[in-house]
């Protein structure tokens, strides 16, 4: 294994960065009532005493209070970043500064450095991983099997890491157990929906300076992300989009009353392209070649392969920074084509991006917190394979959170209980 340094070592104003990532994860904490709960209860009950935990997240102030959580649990935590563009070096290094905690994410990696990172994590030899886009997983199986006897499970955070895993798990491939913590109604509901949503367009609009009101804005893809960026897009006065390639996502875009069409029409029309599939080659040459002058190509899908910058590159017959975070693709015929954040997923890779509001991730972390938790006590009823989070710990965090909002709710009766799980009632 290569021998890769904690954050620590590579900064050269260590004090100040570890003081400016401490301020930013207090803040963070100040609306993470969840969080805050799940850690009062770990810190007393050390359910995680011994463990040692592998992690590749975002890692910004968000993550972090997750990274701690587990932390004062009593497990030693190895962590680092899961894209190149989303560490914050300030809050790694607050976290390397803690005694049961080792970060080695650092912003702008290559891709030598990312995967050396990753192996550094690995060679703490984890007992438990926590992925987002599942990049340590498929380390560890390709390159250190011989870890997984010792691993009793992990948790994936994304739709994407979630796929992988569930094509890994088809193919017999996957030796361990994994959650799939984005499938739980307290992820995707609200995490994609509204996380995507807003810090996408935030991130866009804080980047390029531009107006969302009266632009012709394309979402590809109508998922649980596509929905929330076309949500709020239109709800800042944009005319929406959307491409599909399901018939019934399709429909419902259309019932939802944005405009639905191919890539190849919506091409010629969008003032904003923004891609949430999870595929590849959702926009390429042919539809560059048809676009108009000046329009912003951003990507919200984790992985940067869903515009085609080497296709675009091509076509172009200069290339430069129009601003910080924007690149400029200058064509033959002088139009000038804009690409948001590297293509990479623009809420978190763009130079002032923030990742998803705190409250949501207070959610999607809340379910991680307790789901490893659930790996660790129960690991018996859990093999090999992709496993749906048990829905009564999803209620667990919606009612942390409900109760911390001061928001009351109604329960069933006996009566209607009895009800619900009867079959002979009728007319
Ligand atoms: N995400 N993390 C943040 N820490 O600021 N923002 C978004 C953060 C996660 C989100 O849960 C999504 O599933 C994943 O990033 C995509 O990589």
């Amino acid at each position: 294994m290569t021998e890769y340094p904690p954050i620590s070592d590579q900064l050269d104003d260590l004090e100040s960065a570890r003081e400016e990532g401490r301020r930013k994860m207090d803040w963070a904490a100040q609306h993470m009532p969840i969080l805050e709960h799940v850690r009062e209860e770990f810190v007393a009950e050390q359910p995680f005493k011994g463990e040692r935990i592998a992690m590749a997240m975002h890692v910004e102030a968000k993550t972090a209070m997750l990274v701690e959580t587990l932390a004062e649990g009593g497990a030693d935590v190895a962590v680092t970043g899961c894209n190149p563009l989303s560490t914050h070096d300030d809050v790694s290094a607050a976290l390397d500064a803690h005694e049961n905690i080792t970060s080695y994410a650092k912003r702008g990696v290559d891709d030598q450095e990312y995967y050396d990172a990753i192996e550094a994590v690995i060679a703490h030899e984890p007992t438990v991983t926590v992925d987002d886009g599942m990049d340590l997983v498929a380390a560890i199986h390709e390159d250190y099997p011989e870890l997984i006897d010792g691993i009793v499970g992990g948790a994936e955070e994304t739709t994407t890491g979630v796929h992988r895993l569930r094509a890994m798990d088809e193919d017999g491939a996957l030796d361990y157990p994994v959650f799939a913590v984005n499938d739980t109604p307290m992820k995707r509901l609200f995490d994609n929906v509204h996380g995507t949503g807003e810090s996408s367009l935030a991130s866009i609009a804080m980047t390029t300076n531009l107006s969302w009101a009266g632009k012709n804005v394309v979402v590809a893809g109508f998922g649980y992300c596509g929905k929330g960026v076309a949500r709020k897009a239109s709800g800042q006065n944009a005319n929406v989009i959307v491409t599909e390639v399901e018939p019934r996502r399709a429909l419902e875009a259309h019932m939802e009353g944005y405009e639905v069409m191919p890539m190849a029409d919506a091409a010629e029309k969008g003032d904003v392209f923004l891609t949430t599939t999870g595929n590849r080659d959702v926009i390429v040459e042919e539809h560059f070649e048809a676009m108009q002058d000046g329009v912003l190509l951003a990507n919200a899908g984790h992985f940067d392969i869903e515009i085609d910058l080497e296709a675009l590159d091509d076509l172009a017959v200069d290339r430069y920074e129009a601003r910080d975070g924007v690149e400029a693709y200058e064509l033959e015929d002088g139009r000038r084509l804009n690409v948001v954040a590297e293509g990479r997923l623009v809420n978190l890779a763009a130079p002032i991006s923030l990742g998803h509001p705190v409250e949501v991730m207070d959610q999607s972390f809340g379910v991680q917190a307790v789901c490893v938790r659930e790996m660790l006590e129960n690991s018996e009823a859990y093999d090999a394979g992709v496993h749906d989070v048990p829905d009564d710990l999803d209620r667990e965090i919606a009612e942390i959170k409900l109760e911390a909002e001061g928001v009351d709710f109604d329960a069933l009766t006996d009566t209607q209980r009895e009800y619900m799980d009867s079959w002979d009632h009728g007319t």
